[in-house]
């Protein structure tokens, strides 16, 4: 039989902050598909070649559950018996389901009414300890800092550098699987831990001589939170984009590292400009992604448009970080209801246009 994949701590052990005796806390996260684009590249120009990294099929349905297995893996390892964190929703999500499989308590704190219907089902369905607080994401990681800094909890927040560890897989799979890194890495940025984890990851193989180059990180927020774009923190963030609904990043210092190391660039797009990529996405090219994911395809037809891509040959790989599923008041709301139809073989062959 062949190997099975073990989950991302396992299988880049020699990469990760982890030994032997490193308890491996995992749902078999990672190996997520890196999907060629068949019909929305040919809108960036002709020699582009566009990949998602669809991370919406992890085990809770995010990139989070990389950051996770490892945060669990390393706060087992230091004897924790409960976790906690801030979140949008999608942190949470993967908290809650990793602390579980740890058999340790979890706590959540969530912006009341701010969070998607899928991930507040996934933190209760796996036990976490829910508080809906009255307050946006940036006074939940406030508060959970100072938790975490009084009490015996682990704060599982990217604030927590293990988190950063486990999502740099996502950078080594996409090497592994082009043998080679993208000219460009095109992702959502909300807390900015990703595209720092990214970067970091990239940076690793490059300097073990894995890859021959690193990508410009192009990073997007919504312009409604787009503290890092406007070079400020934003007091009220506000975008339909719930999981990038972040006003003061935590790892904005690293990010403008990133940004600035590999040449790339951060630009704000539009509610209106996510949802229509939104809509692309899953209806066009069959990939459905949560209205964050969708800032990555928004970003790029929008530098597209200036013409950033323009005569080069070039691939690059976009991170679509969440399901479609995880918020599915926006699905539903952004469709035509359903047609009612009578239970009568003539009615329906007629309506559909066969008969
Ligand atoms: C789908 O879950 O911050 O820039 O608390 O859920 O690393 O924060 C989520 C962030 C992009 C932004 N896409 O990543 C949380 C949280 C989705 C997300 C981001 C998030 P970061």
């Amino acid at each position: 039989m062949a190997r099975a994949w073990p989950g991302v701590v396992e299988h880049y052990a020699e990469w990760l902050p982890v030994t032997g005796v490193t308890p491996r806390i995992t749902l078999l996260e990672g190996n997520t598909p890196l999907i060629r684009s068949e019909h929305l590249a040919q809108r960036l120009g002709d020699g582009v070649a566009l990949y998602f990294k669809y991370e919406g099929v992890n085990p809770t349905c995010s990139f989070k559950d990389r950051g996770m297995t490892m945060a669990l893996s390393k706060a087992v390892e230091e004897g924790a018996k409960v976790t906690i964190c801030a979140s949008t929703g999608n942190t949470s999500a993967a908290a809650a389901a990793y602390s579980t499989r740890a058999g340790i308590e979890s706590v959540v704190l969530l912006p009341d009414g701010y969070v998607a219907l899928g991930k507040l089902a996934q933190a209760l369905a796996y036990g976490a300890r829910t508080l809906a607080i009255d307050g946006d994401f940036d006074d939940c990681l406030a508060l959970v800092k100072a938790i975490a800094e009084s009490y015996p909890v682990a704060l599982v927040n990217s604030l927590n550098p293990y988190r950063l560890q486990g999502q740099k897989t996502a950078a080594f799979e996409i090497c592994d699987r082009l043998e080679r890194a993208p000219d460009f890495h095109a992702l959502p940025v909300g807390n900015a831990g990703n595209i720092t984890s990214y970067w970091m990851g990239y940076t690793e193989y490059h300097e073990a001589g894995v890859v021959d180059a690193r990508p410009a990180m192009l990073g997007f927020q919504a312009e409604g939170a787009c503290p890092i774009v406007a070079g400020e923190v934003c007091e009220r963030p506000e975008t339909v984009a719930t999981a990038i609904r972040i006003g003061n990043p935590a790892r904005w210092q690293e990010a403008a590292t990133a940004l600035d190391e590999s040449g790339g660039r951060i630009e704000a797009v539009t509610d209106e400009e996510i949802l229509e990529a939104y809509r692309e996405l899953s209806g066009e090219e069959g990939i459905f992604c949560e209205p964050a994911s969708a800032a990555s395809w928004a970003g790029l037809k929008k530098l597209a448009a200036e013409g950033f891509f323009e005569g080069e040959e070039c691939t690059i790989a976009a991170t679509l970080t969440g399901h479609g599923l995880k918020d599915p008041d926006r699905a539903v709301e952004m469709a035509e209801e359903p047609e009612k139809a009578p239970n009568d073989l003539e009615t329906v062959a007629k309506m559909l246009g066969l008969a």
